[in-house]
Order: structure tokens, then sequence, then C-alpha cells
């Protein structure tokens, strides 16, 4: 039987089990990269696992979410991970050198191989036929040291797309309709393979704003054939010897299929606050807006910013709106200024950023008090701009160029021009921003400034699992939520203790002090929970905080994977009724837990308060059994070496 591109990647990195969907595999990963928000909990742990030197095909660290540097925390950061990286084998790519992701596209992502990244939009890389699989930091630092990443086998979904998109209608509205059709949450324990004769038409940029934003439906990763238009871009990125063809076999079968016709597509727009909640431009009516942002790992390849530029030129910026162009990365920079392009961006009243995520993770830019933001980027959760009362709408670089003009979100097929931008023969290719490792990393010192502090471990199992219900949460928490990222928060990811103050406090101011003065807890959640980034700090928070267990009627894959990472028990309500019968400080107490867990994926706990019981489904693979009984990934590795 013929396979899909998502069968026939993992069939040739599968080191452990079968790929039935839903069972747990093992893979071999060939790349890995790291950014520095959650990189340095990840070499941290890297140092721990007492290795000498990576052993994956390539490896890179990237400083790209950090870059506002007000006091020495940021630096410290970038420091450690230079030092760490040079030491144990890891190229380097220095801040300005752009978002990793974009910079990964361009410089290191190779058809047909597997990349782990400890950021949630890893799946960038499937745009040029990568198995691109986000993960927590801990997971991407055994894959450096050689070791296998265990993921439940796939199901495959299979988006036909067919004919081509008009003028004005971007790759972001086809994924913005692909969240529309699955939500949030369509796309938990499954891979999105895009075919069709439609692909032939979208450059690789254009994929990989399509992959990068199937994290935003809980996929484990997305993925498009290596064809002809793949070849031209690495190519073109004087690098066609990392080439190879990839195609799904004519005789491929997938779980599901979804077609979406290009011809028919229109401008759309994610409304506040969640990428799914999408709808026509057409239909929305008028908004009045204050800010554009465009940029972010989703959008700010050449060809948006061309687009943009395009729009912009001889134009200028509403007198309403402040508009912020972050370009990806320091080649697009480079070549928007080479070609004159940022003239015109700057001239029509753009304020230009340095290449990084920036305002995307509310590193500045936050806007005014109940304000309105267009971005291109690729999340508008609640708060995460910065300004807990500004309200997102997520866009492409055409509708946001075009609004920028007129002041308020607008169908970009006003604009009469043409703004068709062709691919370059060759891009400006220069590495000099990326450093390799140490040919020795004996010699190199690894430094580690005040800021960094050690991470928190969790203790074996033991018989009894008790505590309080903390707070209970609803649907879709964001791992935003949990542990929230700001301007003011991001430069202390490497400091647990800090950032345990901010715990889930959107959700409930008081909850760090109560985690406190109860001696820790258990966490009640309702569907997806922990969606979003693949930060292992909302697990690593928890656990310093003393929480043991987290409740709810279904996770997000990558905090999930954390969780129990940590040595936190993630269980799922058997009957997702029961949920409404908990309330928050309700003693809560799991007996024999040992026992119970090796029995069976069923476990019972007791509401002490209500004096009732209910089943919990906590279905774990052997190698998860162990991990919960040893209190975590890093006990256990401990305890096997
Ligand atoms: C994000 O977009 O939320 C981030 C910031 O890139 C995160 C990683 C992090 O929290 O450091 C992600 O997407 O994984
Ligand atoms: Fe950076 Fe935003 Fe992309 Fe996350 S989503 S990697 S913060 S640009």
């Amino acid at each position: 039987m013929g396979l899909n591109i998502t069968q026939k990647i993992l069939q040739a990195h599968l080191i452990e089990g079968e790929l039935i969907p839903g069972s747990e595999i093992g893979i071999r990963i060939d790349q890995t990269l790291t950014q520095d928000s959650t990189g340095t909990m990840a070499y941290l742990q890297l140092e721990a696992m007492g290795i000498d030197r990576v052993k994956t095909k390539k490896s890179v660290a990237y400083i790209d979410h950090n870059m506002l540097q007000q006091s020495f925390e940021n630096a410290d950061d970038h420091k450690y991970i230079q030092t760490v990286a040079h030491k144990y084998g890891i190229y380097f790519s220095r801040p300005g050198n752009g978002i990793c992701h974009q910079v990964h596209l361009e410089r290191f992502g190779v058809p047909g191989e597997t990349l782990l990244g400890s950021d949630s939009h890893t799946p960038t890389c499937g745009g040029l036929g990568m198995l691109a699989i986000g993960a927590g930091g801990l997971d991407v630092a055994v894959a450096m040291g050689g070791g296998a990443y265990y993921i439940n086998a796939p199901k495959v979904v299979n988006v036909k797309l067919t004919g081509k998109l008009n003028p004005f209608v971007a790759a972001k509205d086809i994924i913005l309709e692909v969240l529309r059709r699955l939500t949030v949450k369509g796309g938990v324990g499954k891979v999105i393979e895009y075919t069709g004769e439609g692909v032939q038409f979208l450059s690789v940029p254009e994929r990989s704003t399509i992959t990068n934003m199937g994290a935003e439906l809980g996929a484990t990763t997305s993925v498009f054939p290596s064809d002809e238009v793949t070849r031209q871009f690495l190519k073109a990125q004087q690098r066609e010897e990392d080439w190879s063809p990839l195609f799904a076999d004519e005789d491929a079968t997938y779980d599901e299929v979804i077609e979406i016709c290009l011809d028919e597509l229109e401008p759309l727009a994610a409304l506040p606050h969640s990428p799914d909640n999408v709808k026509k431009i057409s239909d929305i009516g008028e908004v009045a807006i204050d800010q554009v942002a465009i940029g972010s790992c989703t959008n700010s390849s050449y060809q948006d910013l061309m687009k943009v530029a395009k729009i912009l030129k001889g134009k200028t910026v509403h007198p309403n709106v402040s508009l912020v162009i972050a370009p990806g990365s320091k080649q697009v920079l480079n070549m928007i200024a080479q070609n004159g392009a940022l003239a015109d961006l700057i001239s029509a009243g753009a304020r230009m950023l340095e290449s990084g995520c920036g305002p995307c993770i509310g590193m500045g830019q936050a806007p005014a008090s109940n304000a309105i933001s267009l971005r291109t980027f690729n999340r508008n959760f609640p708060g995460r701009c910065g300004t807990a009362s500004a309200s997102v709408y997520l866009v492409s670089p055409e509708t946001a160029a075009v609004s920028a003009i007129e002041g308020k979100l607008v169908d970009p097929r006003i604009h009469q021009e043409n703004i068709r931008v062709e691919m370059p023969e060759c891009f400006a290719v220069n590495d000099n921003m990326i450093i390799p490792p140490a040919e020795d990393g004996n010699q190199v010192e690894v430094v580690k400034g005040p800021n960094i502090k050690p991470f928190p471990t969790s203790e074996p199992l033991g018989d009894r699992v008790e505590g309080k219900v903390l707070i209970k949460v609803g649907d879709n928490i964001t791992t935003d939520h949990i542990m929230p990222s700001n301007a003011k928060l991001l430069p202390f990811r490497s400091n647990i203790p800090y950032l345990a103050e901010h715990c889930l406090v959107p959700c409930n101011p008081e909850f760090p002090q109560r985690a406190k003065d109860n001696n820790g807890g258990i966490i009640i959640g309702g569907d997806n929970y922990g969606q979003g980034s693949s930060r292992e700090h909302a697990a690593l928070v928890p656990l310093y905080l003393g929480v043991k267990a987290v409740i709810v009627k279904s996770f997000a894959r990558i905090h999930r994977a954390n969780l129990m990472n940590a040595g936190i028990l993630p269980l799922v309500f058997a009957n997702p009724e029961d949920y409404d019968h908990i309330n928050e400080f309700d003693e809560l107490r799991i007996d024999d837990i040992k026992t119970q867990l090796k029995n069976g994926s069923i476990i019972e706990i007791q509401n002490l308060t209500q004096r009732t019981k209910y089943n919990l489904d906590i279905s774990c693979s052997e190698k998860e059994l162990k991990m919960l009984l040893a209190g975590g990934k890093i006990n256990l590795i401990k305890t096997e070496a």
C-alpha cells in the first residue's frame, strides 16, 4: 500500500513502535533548534544529562525572543546560551540574525529529515518537506543527546488544495480557513499534510506560513511535499544539495480528507481572542484600528515584506495607526535594504523593529488601553500583546498593510495595483551571524550569570496524592494563562522562583499565594488545557509551587508531555460531567496511586469534601509510567544511567 509523506518520514526515522495511530513510537531526530526563552532550561537540562557533545546531525541555538535587555537578565541568558552551545557542538544564531523558524527555513531545514524544536512553531520547516515538531526543552535536550523522541503515532489529515489564490488572498487566508473548519483543538493527535494542484503555486515561505500556524490547530505538525518549488528555494539559498524530492505515493491513504478550493477563498481574519474565531473580512463590518504589527515567524519573509512595501510605497500610514514591522531575519532585512523597499516602508511611516519576535510575544509595542491591533502573527490570546484590554485580529500582510493606510480593517482587494513578488533567484546569503561550535568543547567555559537559577525537580511518586483544588478553570486555557510571557516576565525564563509569582494570575491573581498557603495542590481544567506554546515553564512553575496533579477534560499535546516530564500527574476525567461537580478548595485524594497506575489506565480519586468519587483516565505508555513513578524525566534518566 502506498505511503503518504508523513508515513514516509516517520518510517525512515522509526526506532521503536509501529505506525498505528494512537500507539507510542520513538523516532530519531536529525536536527534540533532552541530559542532563548526556552533554551536556557533546555541547556541546563542538557548539562544535567552529563553528555559531552550533541549527537544530532545539526543543532542550532537561536536568540530571538528576549531582545529588550532592559537590565542584565536577557544578556546573561544570551551569554549562557552562546557558551553552552559552543561547548556542546551547537550552532549559535546571534541576536539580530532573526527569528528561529525563519532562519532555520532559510539556512538549515532539509526535506525528509526530522527537526525537534523547543518552540511550538517548529512545524514552520514543514513548508520544505521536513517533519518538524515542537516540544518541551527537556525533550529537545534528550534528542540532542541522541535519544529518541516519543509521540503517539499521528493520524494524517490530507488538506487538498485545488485551484490558485486570487490576488490579495494569501497563504495566511488558507491556514485561517483550515482553523475556521477544524478549530484550535481539531489537529490534536494529527499531522496535517497538504497536497493537490494548488501546492505548486505556493512558494516555500507561503507554505511555511501555513505549516507554522498548524500549531494553532494543536496538530503534531504539518507538512508539504518537497517539489521543484522547494528545489528552487534551496538553490536560491545556495544549498541545492540539501534538496531531495518527497511526495505522497499515488495510492497513499489518509485518515481524513479536506478540500479547499483556493479560487473561492476570500481574505479572512481571526477575531479576538482565538485563532479559530475566523470570519470573512467582508462580513466583519467596519472596525477602526489603532495599531498594525507585521512580522513574526508566520509572516515576515522577503516575499511578505516586499508585498507590504509595494502597498505602502508612496502612501502614508493613517494618523490613528501605529505601524510596526519586524523583518523575520537579517537576510530579509538586508535584501529589502539593498533593493530600496526598506526606504519605502520607512517613508510611509512604518516603525522598523529589529529581526526578532518582538510584539508577538509582548516584548514591546503593547497597544493602548482598549485598542484594536491587526497583526500578521499566529496567536491573539487575551493579554498576549501586553495589554489586557486590547483586542488582536490576525490577518495576512496584505490585509495589514492596506488597513494601515485606511485606518480600519478592510478587505485588501480595494487596493488596485499589482503587488506580485517573484521569488528571488538568489537570496542574500551571509551566515556571519551564525557561530559554529568549538572543535574541542572541553576548552570552553560555560558562563552562568546570577539570573540563571537551577530548575526544580520532583520526588519519586509516593503512595498517595492529595491536595486542595487550588483553581478551577474553563476550556482552552493557554500556556499564556498558565505562565504569562511579556516584556516584564520574559527576562526571567531562567528564574523559576521569580516566575512562580505570576503563575495562572490571568485566571486568578490569588493562585500563587493559594498554592503556597496550601503546600501545593491540584488544578482542575476543561478541554484543550495548555494549548499554545511549548514552554515547559507552564509545568516547571506549577511543580515549584507544589502542584501534584492537573485534572482536565482534555490536554494539548505538548503541555501534557511537559507535565509528565516534570512528574506532575496529567489526568483526564473519564466522565467529563464530573468536572461540573468539583469546586475550588475541595479536598481530593488518590490512594494507592502506584498500584492503581500499574493496574490500568483508570484510577479512582476521592473528593473528601463532597464525599464522592470520580474515575480519571491516565492512558500512558510504559515509558511514561516509569517516568511518573520516578518523579519526572530527569529523575528517570538519572536512575537509568
Ligand atoms: C510563543 O509564541 O508563545 C513562544 C514564545 O514562541 C513559545 C515559546 C516560549 O514560550 O518561549 C512557543 O510558541 O512555544
Ligand atoms: Fe516568536 Fe511569535 Fe513565532 Fe513564538 S509565535 S516563535 S514569539 S514570532
